[in-house]
């Protein structure tokens, strides 16, 4: 079995400074909820521990998770990559292609047969609907599920079916739970989930030499254990009764909940209000928009997104939600004579360009 280098080598061999490698490991211990002092446990474990190579399939998928994953921030991506896993087969990020990212693959069935990581975005079709490199999704996982250390289903598609499995589910798309029994499987649900929640489950298996706790899901506990609605920002507003009725209204000016124009928050277990979005900025409830619960089972059947609404929202009026679609088309009609009026203003400005030319 091939050795691989620890995670300090790795970082030193790419020019990584001694100090930045314990801000590194400092990052890391935070995003495992551990206390400033355990992070020497963390930098133990990095100075020692091997780097964890990592397969990651991509089977029906937006590439909303390869995107969030990139954008990790605590620790950056590059350190993720280069220092902490050793990425062998990746569709999105390898420079590599055809027969040669194939092989790679096979080699890593050899190589690290029980101790690598297979990452897998996106839901699996029970037809055979997708092929990659000539098998079929389903044949691609259970081969690869096999001889892994643990499957990580990196998002909601791999996890509960997400948008594929939505109704009608056309593909039949169902997550690796519906195909594979003998391997542990950690959910990382969310669409797309936290970068973080990723790095920190990777973090976890190097630094204690396990999988970390999960709960009945099957998600890491330090990350799915409260509700959004437990730690956000708008809650002292909820538990006072101060509530946005409409979106351009007085109250959602000041901030107060979301919870009658949807919000999800009290029944979405996620870290997005402990942990934020991209290093800390914001996260959806922040910017002013309800928490759709995306990162739950059923979330796209489970609306709001697609859900008919039998009322006009913030008023008690009823109405005929096939009304609501006339007057959606006389909008969109409108919109589209007002695009082809720009259309001609542009042409018109454009013809004049021309003539002064
Ligand atoms: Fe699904 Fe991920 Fe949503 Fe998209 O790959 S969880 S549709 S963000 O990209 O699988
Ligand atoms: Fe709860 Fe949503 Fe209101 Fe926040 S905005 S307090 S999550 S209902
Ligand atoms: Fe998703 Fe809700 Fe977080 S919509 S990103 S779980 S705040």
């Amino acid at each position: 079995m091939k050795r691989q280098r620890t995670v300090y080598e790795a970082a030193i061999e790419s020019g990584v400074s001694r100090r930045d490698f314990l801000k590194m490991c400092t990052a890391l211990a935070a995003t495992l909820g551990l206390e400033y002092s355990q992070s020497k446990q963390v930098v133990h474990a990095m100075e020692n521990g091997s780097r964890v190579p990592v397969v990651w399939l991509q089977f029906q998928d937006c590439t909303g998770c390869s995107e969030s994953f990139i954008r990790s921030s605590q620790p950056k991506v590059e350190s993720v990559l280069l220092d902490m896993i050793s990425l062998e087969y990746t569709e999105v990020l390898s420079a590599a292609s055809g027969q040669q990212v194939e092989d790679n693959m096979k080699q890593v069935l050899k190589d690290y047969k029980g101790k690598y990581i297979l990452a897998v975005e996106g839901s699996i079709p029970e037809d055979d609907y997708l092929a990659v490199g000539g098998k079929s999704a389903k044949e691609t996982l259970r081969e690869m599920a096999e001889d892994a250390m643990a499957v990580v289903a990196y998002g909601s598609c791999s996890s509960w079916g997400g948008i594929p499995g939505a109704n009608p589910n056309p593909t039949g798309a169902k997550p690796v739970t519906g195909f594979i029994n003998d391997t542990p499987v950690i959910l990382v649900p969310g669409c797309p989930p936290i970068a973080e929640v990723m790095t920190g489950v990777i973090a976890h298996i190097i630094t204690f030499g396990k999988l970390p706790e999960l709960d009945v899901f099957g998600r890491p506990k330090a990350f799915y254990r409260h509700r959004i609605h437990d730690k956000c920002n708008r809650r002292a507003y909820f538990d006072a009764g101060l509530f946005v009725e409409s979106f351009d209204d007085e109250g959602a000016k000041q901030g107060y909940c979301l919870y009658k124009v949807g919000c999800k928050g009290p029944t979405t277990y996620n870290s997005c209000a402990e942990m934020r979005w991209n290093g800390g900025v914001s996260y959806p409830i922040q910017s002013g928009n309800p928490c759709i619960g995306c990162s739950e089972k059923d979330f796209w059947d489970n609306g709001p997104f697609y859900t008919r609404r039998a009322k006009i929202p913030g008023t008690q009026t009823t109405i005929n939600p096939d009304a609501v679609g006339l007057g959606v088309v006389g909008l969109a009609t409108a919109g589209v004579a007002v695009h082809a009026a720009g259309t001609v203003v542009k042409k018109k400005l454009d013809d004049k360009r021309g003539e002064n030319e």
